[in-house]
């Protein structure tokens, strides 16, 4: 599993601060945790940053060079701000992300063949958001087409089902486990990402991490290869790298409805009752683990 550290985003307010004084220590001291926890890739995420996105991107670039070697998933819709990462870069970047619409996709995979570099592909398309495992499916099929037209190489594109909050849109939140179940037959020697955290927009502070974690391991049982994630969060790092076994066991034991709720400790029900939320066996409350 290939973690991308998703910290240095614009939308929290230190960093946005922090890039807009153009003032090094809180990025760097991200950076410098990030891969200390054992994240593979640094997300620099800057937002549409429309006004001075090349700037910015060479900015932050040279700030993290001066503390950290990881390579970078460069990520802004800014395509002039994604070239100066390229350049600045070569072919260690990654792409985040490029729309499966014409437009996008006529702007930005000649970059990807040009640089050699990897690309998430968003799944996304002209009418928007998809609806379910199907649309999904169909954009993925879009995308790959134009990508092979231009001979890019499988491995070198992650396909992201988005996901989106469990607290608003829980069948959006099962279509992309649905979506990754069929992904590794019809995709086999593609790759897939997606951005965990989202999935917890809105839930509870001290519940966001028991989420991230139950859904990062639903995913993982269908081969999901990489995520973008909180790097602050050991527990979830260490439970992919071979700890807790038994929690997997849980979550997935859950998903083949083969399980024995009876014997479970307090911590594996924990993990049981967020499953079912996340796999639409049980509706969404704030207080789901206390029914
Ligand atoms: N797919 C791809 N790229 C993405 C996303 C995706 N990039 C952006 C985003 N989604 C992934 N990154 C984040 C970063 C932060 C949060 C969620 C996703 C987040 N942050 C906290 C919050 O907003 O409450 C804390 C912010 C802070 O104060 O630092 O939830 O889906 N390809």
């Amino acid at each position: 599993m290939l973690f991308i550290g998703e910290n240095i985003n614009i939308m929290g307010t230190k960093i946005k601060q922090a890039m807009k004084e153009r003032n090094k220590q809180p990025i760097q001291e991200i950076a410098r945790i990030s891969r200390e926890n054992g994240v593979d890739y640094l997300d620099i995420n800057i937002g549409p940053a429309r006004k001075d996105g090349p700037q910015l991107m060479e900015w932050i670039i040279k700030t993290i060079r001066e503390v950290v070697d990881l390579p970078l998933s460069l990520d802004t819709t800014n395509i002039e701000a994604i070239k100066v990462g390229l350049e600045m870069e070569g072919e260690k970047s990654l792409i985040n992300s490029i729309q499966a619409t014409p437009e996008r996709m006529e702007q930005l995979l000649p970059l990807v063949k040009k640089f050699n570099c990897k690309c998430i592909a968003l799944l996304i398309g002209k009418e928007g958001m998809p609806r379910d495992a199907t649309e999904r499916s169909a954009l993925a099929c879009e995308f790959s087409i134009r990508a092979d037209q231009l001979g890019i190489p499988h491995e070198n594109i992650y396909f992201d089902p988005i996901v989106l909050p469990v607290r608003y849109q829980q069948d959006q939140v099962v279509a992309a486990v649905e979506f990754m179940k069929m992904f590794k037959e019809m995709f086999p020697d593609y790759r897939s990402t997606c951005g965990l955290s989202n999935v917890s927009n809105g839930v509870p502070e001290n519940l966001r991490g028991l989420v991230n974690r139950t859904y990062l391991l639903m995913l993982m049982k269908y081969g999901l290869d990489s995520a973008i994630i909180d790097a602050f969060d050991t527990q979830l790092i260490q439970m992919v790298r071979g700890e807790k076994e038994e929690i997997k066991r849980t979550v997935w034991q859950t998903l083949d409805e083969n399980i024995n709720v009876q014997e479970l400790s307090q911590q594996q029900m924990d993990y049981y009752k967020t499953t079912c939320v996340l796999s639409g066996k049980s509706i969404y409350s704030d207080s789901w683990l206390k029914l």
